[in-house]
């Protein structure tokens, strides 16, 4: 499964490390690519993943999804 998750808040390349870094501790996520350019996070997991689980992660690491 795979999902986009539009990102508010990033600024600096250590935004993209430190947002990739909360994402992978997620459960079943195999795969994670944040761009800053795109404001975007790719988010490849193996099971389902509520929506609510990745905007308190995103916000835990101080971030928004919009
Ligand atoms: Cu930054």
């Amino acid at each position: 499964m795979k999902t986009t998750l539009n990102i508010e808040g990033m600024t600096c390349n250590h935004c993209v490390e430190h947002l990739t870094q909360a994402l992978k501790h997620v459960n079943s996520v195999t795969k994670v690519k944040v761009s800053l350019k795109e404001k975007t996070a790719t988010v490849d997991h193996k099971e389902n993943i509520a929506l609510s689980t990745f905007k308190e992660v995103v916000a835990e690491a101080g971030y928004e999804v919009v």
